[in-house]
């Protein structure tokens, strides 16, 4: 990894939530994994997301007061800055300095400017990457207890190689071989032994709407968490269904100037608000 190591970025989320209070905090997760096929990586297996869901949440995260730590692939979208990708031809040059006028692009430097203490950005690239840096920041969370959302919305890869099974070098095309192994779940030892007491939101991604409902319903009864965000490859930006023990919620995005985050985020900022209620009660 470039930069700085898991462990440091690990101890820049405890110095962030060092003075924390009672606020929420939300730990999002976002963008694809990356898996090396070589030790000495020239290739690897990625996959589409681009981090729009994980980016767009955190707006909407922050602007219902949570405060959120954006656990990112490194060069993926970002809150406030993904409505930008080619901010330079959006620049001109007036006495000496860049400069726009573009109301959106104003508004969004504001927002941005208004939640910089509110926001801690980490990243990460690999898949093991991911899984690690995962377990050591739910672990700095958990004394936050009920305090806590775990939204995690990244696109993590389900197969990798195993370092045993990694050729050091660039794979030889006459010696092509993907030894692949199955992602082993830590969902469940997440759920039942670092963040026993947070809400947790797990997505599941489907190309077959038959078995979509099915799945997420699997992965709740598997991993014991609260909530499954299932959603379509092709239908993701209009429509997701919320999965629970219970029941099942189909959030449709009818008015297309807005996006569906701000409906996913207002319903799970309901249920984790039961979740803070039942707690205190119970004490
Ligand atoms: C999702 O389902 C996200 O909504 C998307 C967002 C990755 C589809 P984009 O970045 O896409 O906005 O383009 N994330 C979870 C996907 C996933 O890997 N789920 C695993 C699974 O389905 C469980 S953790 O098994």
């Amino acid at each position: 990894m470039h930069g700085k190591s898991i462990g440091e970025h690990v101890k820049s989320v405890e110095s962030f939530i060092k003075d924390f209070g009672n606020e929420r905090i939300a730990l999002v997760t976002s963008g694809g994994t990356q898996v090396p096929l070589e030790k000495n990586t020239v290739r690897f297996i990625d996959n589409f997301s681009m981090g729009t869901r994980g980016a767009t949440s955190a707006e909407y995260l922050l602007a219902v007061g949570y405060t959120v730590i954006f656990m990112h692939r490194e060069s993926s979208l970002l809150p406030f800055s993904r409505h930008f990708p080619s901010l330079f031809n959006m620049l001109q040059v007036e006495d000496g300095k860049a400069v726009s006028s573009d109301a959106k692009l104003i508004d969004n430097i504001q927002k941005a400017t208004q939640c910089r203490n509110r926001i801690l950005f980490v990243p990460f690239v690999t898949l093991s990457d991911y899984i690690h840096m995962l377990e050591g920041i739910c672990t700095v969370l958990k004394p936050l207890h009920e305090g806590v959302l775990v939204y995690l919305a990244a696109a993590v890869s389900d197969f990798y190689i195993k370092h045993d099974d990694l050729p050091t070098h660039k794979m030889k095309t006459e010696e092509v071989s993907l030894p692949l192994s199955v992602v082993p779940k830590n969902l469940q030892r997440l759920v039942e032994n670092i963040v026993p007491r947070a809400f947790v939101v797990s997505f599941k991604l489907e190309t077959d709407e038959s078995i979509l409902v099915e799945k997420a319903r699997k992965a709740l009864s598997r991993y014991g968490h609260q909530l499954v965000v299932a959603n379509m490859l092709h239908t993701r930006k209009e429509h997701v269904v919320l999965v629970d023990n219970e029941k099942e919620i189909h959030i449709r995005l009818s008015d297309k100037t807005k996006e569906i985050e701000e409906d996913i985020i207002g319903n799970i900022k309901e249920r984790h608000s039961d979740l803070i209620a039942n707690a205190g009660q119970a004490q």
